[in-house]
């Protein structure tokens, strides 16, 4: 009987703002109090996480002096040490700033943008010194309530000279970083530029760098805009783009709820982890959630846990799955091949002759009836515990 006890091969990732949540909303304040860096850390390794990712200001407060930076630095790295975490990861906080509240590098007003790309230097200093090798960029307040300002092409065009601008700075100082983009529809704009997966690797093909960037998809922004998450992580790895991954949970259609992973879309939270481990997905596995508001520290560490336990759980269902007979022989029932006609779908010109001379069975082709219910129902049993 398998424990689902994690350990740091697992790669288990949280951010710093995720365990650090103290539950506070728009319509309330603070439900539990600020736990420390060096103690997330601490507590984190307890639990068989790998590393633990940051925005600058989740670690150094803005406004901090050179020397409050520098300390702060040093106690993190020695609890990192102490406690064998590393830092994957790290990201710029775009967003809390009244600045950013119009946009970061997509702002109107052009001294917003250069103050964007001024932090976010600093704070891939900061990720570099931490040992980061990827870096995230969520854009959170990139989008518009209004679209009468006019901005909607001159946004992207100041977004991409913005991530051009960033990967020319990671490369002159040797920080070798992977950008990940992190794709949302709204939240907190109304409309947020780049809204899913697929407009982020379509933007990424028109930079001046293109190799340097993927994605970071995340299970709760892919179900806001009411689209599978299993399918969007699926065409990033087609591209070769997966980056990062963000996992949690959410209700379709509601506002961002960030709930532990597995906890809303079991079955969807199944065939993303049976993506992953089936394509052999090698990077963090990081959780972008946190515990309810309702909870106090205990409810925290139940729900860091949680997300990690329930990763393991389905990985476990998914080799279940791979090798139950019954199972194996539907997906095989349900895949056609025809030792005939398959090559002629591949193109040459003698092979369009044959298939545009082929004569198909349609009626055959309609009737077939491919077995998906009872497939479907062998997964769910499988899953319910039943198998
Ligand atoms: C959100 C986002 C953020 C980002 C984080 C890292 O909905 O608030 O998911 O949590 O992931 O800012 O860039
Ligand atoms: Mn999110
Ligand atoms: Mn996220």
């Amino acid at each position: 009987m398998t424990s689902y006890v994690p350990t740091p091969a697992d790669k288990f990732t949280f951010g710093l703002w995720t365990v650090g949540n103290v539950g506070r909303d728009p319509f309330g304040e603070a439900t539990r109090p600020a736990l420390r860096a060096p103690y997330l850390v601490q507590r984190l390794a307890g639990l068989g996480a790998y590393g633990v990712n940051l925005h600058d200001n989740d670690l150094v407060p803005a406004g901090a002096s050179a020397a409050q930076r520098d300390a702060i630095v040093r106690e993190f790295r020695q609890a990192l040490a102490d406690h064998g975490l590393v830092v994957p990861m790290a990201t710029t906080n775009l967003f809390t700033d009244p600045a950013f509240k119009d946009g970061a590098f997509t702002s109107a007003d052009a001294r917003v943008r250069a103050y964007a790309l001024h932090k976010t230097m600093h704070a891939m200093d900061l990720g570099a010194e931490l040992g980061a090798g990827t870096y995230v960029l969520w854009g959170g307040r990139e989008g518009t309530e209004v679209d009468a300002g006019g901005k909607l092409l001159d946004a992207l065009g100041w977004f991409r000279d913005s991530l051009n601008y960033l990967a020319e700075y990671s490369e002159v100082q040797g920080y070798g970083y992977r950008f990940a983009l992190e794709p949302k529809p709204n939240e907190p704009r109304a409309d947020i530029f780049l809204p899913t997966v697929g407009s982020a690797l379509g933007f990424i093909a028109t930079l001046d760098r293109p190799d340097l960037f993927g994605v970071n998809p995340e299970f709760a922004h892919e179900t806001m805009a009411g689209l599978s998450f299993p399918h969007a992580v699926a065409q990033a790895i087609d591209a070769g783009k997966l980056f990062h991954i963000d996992l949690n949970d959410q209700k379709m259609g509601r506002f961002d709820q960030d709930l532990r992973f597995g906890a809303e879309n079991p079955k969807a939270a199944f065939f993303l982890v049976k993506l992953l481990e089936d394509t052999g997905y090698a990077g963090p596995k990081h959780f972008d959630a946190h515990a309810l508001r309702t909870e106090d520290e205990a409810g925290v560490w139940a729900f860091a846990r949680g997300c990690m336990r329930t990763y393991l759980i389905l990985r476990e269902k998914a080799r279940q799955f791979a090798q139950d007979p019954e199972i194996q022989a539907a997906i095989s029932a349900y895949r056609v091949e025809d030792p005939a006609l398959t090559p002629l779908t591949t193109f040459s010109a003698a092979n369009a002759q044959a298939l545009k001379a082929h004569t198909f069975d349609r009626a055959a082709l309609g009737a077939r009836g491919p077995g998906l219910e009872a497939l479907d129902q062998l997964t769910m049993e499988l899953l319910l515990g039943v198998r």
